[in-house]
């Protein structure tokens, strides 16, 4: 692939249509970092643990909250907003929405997660149509915070479904609310020039090619010179054996280094 030139994260919180990519572009300029790390972990204190001990080196923490088999919100939930101030970074809960708009309303703001309470970004499968986003749109209306959405452009796995014509009419349903709906998560760059969406790549390791369930894994220079604007990364840095922040501060650093690469 060849490289994409795209300006600079400082210069587009300036312009950019949403609120919370405003404040992402922000946290990622003055932390010099575009990595957001994947905390898939079981318990409570594990989580607690590698979001105080790596804060410092990402933009973003990523979650699964279901996956928590010690979780209450007054356990998890209030210490780890507690330490997104601390730490400056944003909680993306990975929910993957993918039902009808007044479904998605209810699972968003309602149950033992409230995920619309305490996660600045989750994201959505478009496969339902427009109406997943009006529906979680609703869910942010009386929270005083910014709140972003980014929809499943392409994924990481082999076989994936989410391609060519899917992808391109994901495309064209975020464009109808841009200061909800502020990116993808995606494989490469998509939107035309002058928009200006945010990517978030999964799929990210530079010692594996995979794992044995479909997860295929790309370098950091190929993602992010490929026009994306942030890697995400979990076994990359937790698998047994790793120290996680000699390698969160691994990919923070070739991160930043593809990342100035390609603004040159
Ligand atoms: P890994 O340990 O770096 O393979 O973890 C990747 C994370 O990103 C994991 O939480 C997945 O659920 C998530 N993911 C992904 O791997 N690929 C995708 O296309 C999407 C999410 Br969408």
């Amino acid at each position: 692939m060849s490289a994409i030139t795209l300006k600079s994260y400082e210069d587009r919180l300036r312009t950019h249509p949403s609120p919370l990519a405003r404040r992402l572009l922000k946290i990622i300029t003055d932390k010099q970092t575009n990595l957001c790390v994947s905390l898939d972990v079981q318990t409570k204190d594990e989580l607690l643990r590698l979001a105080d001990t790596l804060g410092p080196y990402v933009c973003v923490f990523k979650t699964h909250v279901d996956t928590v088999e010690d979780f209450t919100y007054e356990s998890v939930i209030v210490p780890l907003v507690e330490l997104s101030k601390r730490h400056n970074f944003l909680i993306f809960e990975d929910r993957k929405f993918a039902d009808i708009g007044s479904t998605v309303r209810s699972q968003y703001t309602s149950g033992v997660f409230k995920i619309a309470q305490w996660a600045h970004i989750t994201n959505a499968h478009a496969l339902p149509g427009p109406g997943i986003i009006d529906g979680l749109f609703a869910g942010t209306k009386n929270i005083n915070e910014e709140r972003g959405l980014l929809l499943l452009a392409e994924m990481s796995s082999a076989g994936s479904l989410a391609t060519g014509d899917y992808t391109d009419k994901t495309v064209d349903i975020a464009r109808k609310n841009t200061f909800f709906t502020f990116g993808f998560i995606a494989q490469t760059r998509l939107g035309s020039p002058n928009e200006d969406f945010i990517i978030m790549t999964p799929g990210v390791g530079l010692d594996d090619k995979g794992d044995s369930l479909g997860q295929q894994y790309r370098t950091v220079d190929d993602v992010i010179s490929g026009g994306s604007d942030i890697i995400i990364v979990g076994r990359g840095i937790f698998a047994k054996g790793r120290d996680p922040i000699t390698e969160s501060k691994r990919y923070r650093d070739a991160g930043w280094k593809a990342y100035t690469a390609r603004v040159k």
